[in-house]
């Protein structure tokens, strides 16, 4: 039940038995895990949803709860045909119904498929027909979007889409999550019921597909496995402090893997700790939070770490159980970092990771020096770590070059992508990052930059190439080029530089947001700013210069709007 061969690249024997012999993989599956902690220690509260109980107020689930809905869940899906291998795309916001998806979905071998809430129809119309999803999971109204009608759309689409399952309210066309559990022994799934309904999943299997920042034209999947996955949370756990007595505040969007794996939900639910849901990650939700549920820990990306840091200063709420802030995604600057510790007073680690595996951070005793300027070190021994120049040669120790990177948690392939991987990858099975590092003499890294043909807007990646061409189906446009330019609140925002067609009529910025919006792109993806030119600065051999565009940008009058957080950003 390993997947398709020609889908993934599973880690090569003889690596996979060395991490094994390691300890990194310890054969548990995530279903396992569920049912061994609600085993050991069932009434312990495993999530809390600020808004989720019927009447909107808190809701909590304990470990023996989450174990017995996912067990019902997953008969339940596997009644309606969901089939081990079978691709689900979730997108749903921070509630409890997340969880209960997925270690549902787990238990059954099924695979879910990670959309972010910011995901529109171009997206999530892809993920569908890209993986040949069997189901589709959503809210029906979140962030003032309805959700089915994105659905309806992405159906008419995407045929094959058997199913679309709604969490919340009221269904419309499809069907009522609720309607979906059907009873089960306790205890029973997986593998055990009366002619087993399905095999149980192996720790070396897929568990999910994760999505890449990319740079490409289309998004591309991240295949992990239980196995390696799992190593990377009890890892995290261990070097972030996680334990049975954390609270951990999941902030960004659920779905992504920093605040799903670094350590995030799912180390801390490994660890039996405790998981609190904010609905938004803005001071004003998060900071009552913070005090009333005693949040020990969270993670955020640069600028609203930034925001939290300011708003400390003026809040009358009681911010003292607060111990680790983790920040990650883009860079941390070293004036920001320092404010933290004032500001919070709470310890600094700073995150670089990626979903398709390495993950490396600033550990709890490294002198504050090294907290604020570098973004850590890797989690594992294990984790080989290659900086080179643009012709793969290693450069001098402390030089800047491109980081490639393998190990027990770093993905030998995307999923189903044999070209990509031809570049994104080492014949040797190293992953080239695109991201421009160097080392300290402590083994600690510092990001100086990317290769990479992207823009990390505050932590949320944008693919230029896939902007370009959406931009490039207008009809009044000859050519396109979108770069990142400096903001002082995301560190990097988008432009557009459009050249139209002779003769074309003169269109306004506006029009050519609106009309990348309207294709069904996410919000976050259309650009902050669109600049008409005549002509592309070009390099020695003719090709446009990204580079020299870049520094063309003039500044913006205001800040722009925080990307990576559970609702979609303002329309522009
Ligand atoms: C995290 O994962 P992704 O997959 O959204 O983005 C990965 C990319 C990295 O290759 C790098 O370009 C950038 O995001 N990045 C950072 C950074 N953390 C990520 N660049 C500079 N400084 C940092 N601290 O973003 C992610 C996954 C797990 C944990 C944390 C972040």
């Amino acid at each position: 039940m390993s997947g398709s061969a020609a889908a993934w690249h599973p880690w090569p024997e003889e690596y996979a038995a060395r991490y094994r012999a390691a300890g990194w993989w310890r054969g548990e599956t995530f279903g396992s895990v569920l049912r061994e902690r609600a085993a050991a220690h069932p009434d312990r509260i495993a999530l809390v949803d600020p808004a989720g109980g019927a009447d909107g107020g808190r809701r909590t689930w304990t470990y023996a709860e989450l174990d017995a809905r996912a067990d019902r869940m997953a008969a339940g899906f596997a009644a309606r045909g969901i089939a081990p291998g079978d691709k689900v795309v979730v997108q749903l916001p921070n509630t409890a119904e997340f969880f209960e998806v997925v270690f549902a979905l787990f238990r059954i071998g099924a695979l879910p498929v990670f959309a972010l809430p910011a995901h529109r129809r171009t997206e999530i119309s892809y993920f569908c027909s890209f993986t040949g999803a069997a189901a589709y999971v959503i809210p029906s109204v979140h962030g003032g979007h309805d959700y089915r009608e994105l659905a309806a759309a992405v159906r008419a689409e995407v045929p094959g889409l058997r199913e679309v399952f709604v969490a919340d309210g009221d269904p419309g066309a499809f069907t009522a999550l609720a309607d979906v559990p059907v009873p089960v022994p306790v205890g029973a799934l997986p593998g055990a019921l009366p002619g087993a309904l399905h095999p149980v999943p192996a720790p070396e299997d897929l568990a999910f597909l994760q999505l890449s920042g990319g740079s490409t034209g289309v998004p591309k999947l991240i295949p992990r496995t239980h196995d390696d996955y799992i190593y990377s949370l009890w890892a995290s756990n261990e070097i972030c402090g996680v334990d049975a007595d954390s609270v951990y505040l999941v902030a960004l969007p659920a779905a992504h893997n920093f605040p799903l794996s670094s350590p995030g939900s799912l180390g801390t639910l490994y660890a039996g700790g405790r998981v609190v849901l904010a609905p938004q990650p803005v001071p004003d939700v998060a900071f009552p939070l913070i005090e009333s549920e005693g949040v020990t820990i969270t993670g955020l990306v640069p600028p609203l770490a930034l925001l939290w840091t300011e708003a400390a200063a003026h809040t009358d709420r009681d911010l003292s159980s607060l111990e680790v802030l983790l920040v990650g995604g883009a860079k941390f600057s070293e004036e920001a970092a320092r404010r933290v510790r004032p500001g919070l007073g709470c310890t600094l680690q700073q995150v670089f990771g990626m979903a398709e595996g390495l993950v490396n951070y600033t550990r709890l005793d490294d002198p504050e020096e090294t907290v604020v300027t570098t973004q850590g070190r890797p989690i594992s021994p294990d984790d080989e770590i290659r900086i080179v120049d643009d012709e793969d040669r290693e450069v001098p120790p402390g030089e800047p070059g491109h980081l490639l990177t393998r190990g027990p948690y770093t993905i030998r392939g995307y999923w189903n992508a044999p070209e990509h991987n031809a570049r994104s990858f080492t014949s040797d099975g190293f992953y080239r990052t695109g991201d421009i590092v160097r080392t300290t003499p402590t083994g600690h890294l510092v990001v100086e930059g990317r290769a990479k043909d992207q823009i990390n807007r505050g932590g949320e990646k944008i693919a230029a190439e896939e902007v370009e061409n959406h931009i490039l189906a207008h009809p009044a446009v000859h050519d396109a080029n979108v770069v990142g330019e400096p903001d002082p609140y995301l560190g990097e925002r988008t432009c557009a530089y459009v050249i139209l067609r002779e003769g074309a009529e003169a269109l306004r910025p506006a029009a050519v947001k609106k009309f990348v919006r309207e294709r069904g792109l996410a919000a976050y993806k259309v650009p902050d700013r669109v600049e008409f030119v005549s002509a592309f600065p070009k390099t020695g051999v003719g090709k446009v210069s990204k580079r020299d565009l870049r520094t063309a940008a003039a500044p913006l009058p205001r800040p722009a709007t925080p990307a990576l957080t559970p609702t979609p950003p303002p329309q522009h």
